[in-house]
């Protein structure tokens, strides 16, 4: 209830609400040396991507460098690329994975 907000909050929280947040690309880059079915396996748990997409963007990514994997707002995305970079460091590959804004 709009009792106790100012007027320019309001005129504030209504303008937040019609403009989207900026949204950002998580890339996932090639290497010469992380195996394929570890980047499908990454693709499929981080990025809820069926096999058979995820097979395709592995090897869009090996054919052309880099691929889109999603695009999500600024937090999701973030978690997203610290999440696959920190789990490729992990099992030892060095798989990278990159943010650009959309
Ligand atoms: N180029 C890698 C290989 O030949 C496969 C690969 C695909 C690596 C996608 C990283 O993001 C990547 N084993």
């Amino acid at each position: 209830s709009g009792v106790d907000i100012s007027h320019d909050k309001q005129l504030e929280a209504v303008k937040n609400k019609l403009k989207p947040p900026p949204m950002y690309k998580v890339i996932l880059n090639n290497d010469d040396y992380t195996p394929m079915d570890f980047v499908v396996d990454v693709l499929v748990q981080f990025f809820q991507m069926n096999g058979e997409k995820a097979q395709q963007i592995m090897l869009t990514v090996h054919y052309e460098g880099k691929a889109v994997c999603g695009v999500y707002s600024a937090e999701v995305a973030e978690t997203k690329v610290m999440q696959v970079n920190q789990y490729a460091r992990k099992h030892q590959h060095p798989l990278m994975c990159t943010l650009e804004q959309a």
